[in-house]
Order: C-alpha cells, then sequence, then structure tokens
C-alpha cells in the first residue's frame, strides 16, 4: 500500500487538501476511526502533518493517521461549549501587520494581537508598513516598547521595497499566520516578496465583514522557496479565547519578570501594595502604554467572566 507524509492546506465540508512532500496535492478523506477520535480529543485542522495511504484500486487517499503537534492556534470562546476551535497548527509565528497611517495603527489591536499569540505559546513578529509615508526615526521611537519587549519590528514599504528581503527570510521555511487590520498592505507585500504567487491574503476577512462567507476556515499557502503563510479570516474574531483574566499578566512578556516579586501572589498589578510591575512602570521599564493595554484588556475580560459567570448560574436554576 502506498503510504506519504503531507500537509493539510485546507478543509471543505470533509475533503482535506493535502500537500505531499513532492508538491503534489490530493484530496483525502479522515478514517472513519480518526473520525471518532477527533471528536474527543483533536481536531483536523490546516498545518497539520498528517500520513497518507492510497486505497487497493489506486484511486482514493485517505488521512489515516495525523502527527503529532508541535504548536496549535486555538480559539475557545465562552458560549461554544467545550470544544477549541484550531485555527492551524504546526505554527512557527504571528506575523502581526499594521501600516504607519491609512489606517493609523491601533496599538490595543496589536497588543490583543500579541496576547492571542503569547496565550498559545506562540512567537510574534511586527511588521510596520507604508514607513515612507512617515518619518522613520519618529516611527521607530513609537514602537520602541515593542523591540524593548523582545519582539522583532519590521519597517517596510512596499511602494520603495523597503525592509522587503529581511521579511522574506524570516518567512523562509517556518509556517506564519499573517495578520493585521484591512488595508495594511498584507497582500501587497506577499505579492512584492513573492511575485506571481497567488495569495489570498487578506480576502477573506473582508468577504467575512461583508457577510458573504460565515464559515470559512483558514487556508495554507505553500511558499515558493519553503514554509507556509496561513491566511485566516481574521484573528480578531478570535476574540478573547478563553484565556482566564489572572493570566493576562503573563502574556504581556516584558511583564515576566516583575510577576513573581509582587508582594501578593495573584496581584492584580492595578492598586496592591508591593506590586512590582507597577513599579517597572514608574521608573519606565515597563512601558505605560503596555500597562495601560493590559488593564484595558483585563477590565475586558473580567468583565466577560462575570458575564459568563452569571449566564451558567442562571442556566443552573
Ligand atoms: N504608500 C504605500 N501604500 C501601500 C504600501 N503597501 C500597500 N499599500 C497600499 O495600501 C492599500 C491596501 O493594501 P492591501 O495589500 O490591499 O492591504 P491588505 O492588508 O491586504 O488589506 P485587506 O486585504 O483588506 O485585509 C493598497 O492601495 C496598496 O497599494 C506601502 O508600502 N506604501
Ligand atoms: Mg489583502
Ligand atoms: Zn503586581
Amino acid at each position: 500500500m502506498t503510504r506519504k507524509e503531507g500537509v493539510v492546506l485546507k478543509g471543505t465540508g470533509g475533503v482535506w487538501h493535502v500537500r505531499a512532500e513532492s508538491g503534489e496535492i490530493h484530496e483525502a478523506s479522515l478514517r472513519g476511526r480518526l473520525k471518532q477520535e477527533r471528536e474527543e480529543t483533536r481536531k483536523l485542522a490546516v498545518g497539520d502533518r498528517v500520513v497518507l495511504e492510497i486505497d487497493e484500486r489506486g484511486t482514493h487517499w485517505a488521512i489515516a493517521d495525523i502527527l503529532p503537534r508541535h504548536s496549535q492556534l486555538a480559539r475557545r470562546a465562552p458560549g461554544e461549549g467545550q470544544g477549541e476551535r484550531i485555527v492551524a497548527a504546526n505554527v512557527d509565528q504571528v506575523v502581526i501587520v499594521f501600516a504607519t497611517t491609512k489606517p493609523d495603527p491601533h496599538r490595543r489591536m496589536l497588543d490583543r494581537f500579541l496576547v492571542i499569540a503569547e496565550a498559545n505559546s506562540l512567537e510574534s513578529r511586527i511588521v510596520i508598513n507604508k514607513i515612507e509615508l512617515v518619518n522613520r526615526e519618529e516611527t521607530e521611537r513609537t514602537f520602541a516598547d515593542y523591540s524593548a519587549a523582545g519582539y522583532a519590528v519590521h519597517f517596510t514599504s512596499v511602494k520603495q521595497r523597503i525592509g522587503l528581503e529581511q521579511l522574506h527570510d524570516e518567512l523562509a521555511g517556518k509556517t506564519s499566520v499573517l495578520t493585521g487590520p484591512s488595508g495594511v498592505g498584507k497582500s501587497s507585500l506577499m505579492n512584492a516578496m513573492y511575485p506571481g504567487l497567488d495569495l489570498r491574503v487578506g480576502e477573506i476577512s473582508e468577504s467575512v465583514k461583508k457577510g458573504r462567507h460565515t464559515t470559512v476556515g483558514a487556508l495554507l499557502h505553500p511558499l515558493p522557496d519553503g514554509g507556509y503563510v496561513v491566511d485566516s479570516p481574521g484573528l480578531r474574531e478570535v476574540g478573547m479565547w478563553g484565556l482566564a483574566s489572572e493570566h493576562l499578566d503573563e502574556c504581556f512578556r516584558e511583564f515576566r519578570a516583575y510577576i513573581t516579586s509582587c508582594r501578593f501572589g495573584n496581584c492584580t498589578h492595578r492598586v496592591e501594595p508591593g506590586c512590582a510591575v507597577r513599579a517597572a512602570v514608574e521608573h519606565g521599564a515597563i512601558s505605560a502604554e503596555r500597562y495601560d493595554s493590559y488593564l484595558r484588556l483585563r477590565e475586558e475580560m473580567e468583565h466577560s467572566e462575570l458575564k459568563w459567570s452569571a449566564q451558567m448560574l442562571k442556566r443552573r436554576t
């Protein structure tokens, strides 16, 4: 029997498109046994590595096995029951794109994307595009918080071909989730780095907004020189995915060194005496803007946790 390994590129209506190492793409369905297992344990997602087997007659491919994942990007929204939904498996990094202007960068949204990545233990990379429209030094200063926190920040221009090679090198051989608001230049960047590549990055989130599609899953695009880009229907819709508010501080990576020094183990870093995070903000080791993002996100999460537990109480009585 012919067996081969491959990577799941997309799935629609039970048919999975799997790319073999040779580059050939096969349509395959999940073996019955795996389907059952899938209900309880894990769901197949784009980016999963699988073992394909062809049937006796040599006509139909089936997914006989799913290989262990090294990472995943999951969403687990309250109200959706127990099941978490996997956006993509075996993700190496999240690439978050914003523009210097048109549209203006949205720091809170950037911080939210970073938290989502951290909550999934994924590396992030920040891209600030349309750099030719503004003063570069000033912009670098604006985003210095992020490099200080340990994130790679790229300044790019598609118009003037700035920073494209460096970004291209960081995508090579990796599986990257590309995300960011509409109009920042995600598609333009991909087309400039990979001429001729027919990539629809961003298109899907657009159609979601317009309400044409409702449940389109993520797509995995092979890059010509190795690696993949995940085109997901907007990380924004991932929402606050079920991270408990008391773990939010760990998702602000520059807070981590201080958290354990707070006087109280359950410090929220708001008003408690002996808070090492607040002290770090006061003497500038943690950016005030990032701290403010933390406070707002925490507020928002606690609010929805309260709403959620109130709903549960109502259901029980
Ligand atoms: N000035 C300037 N404009 C750019 C640059 N990169 C892209 N643009 C323009 O920005 C607009 C939006 O670019 P897209 O690539 O469609 O943006 P997107 O992020 O893919 O947007 P969605 O698909 O809606 O999510 C287009 O008009 C591009 O020509 C750049 O570096 N500088
Ligand atoms: Mg686009
Ligand atoms: Zn504290």
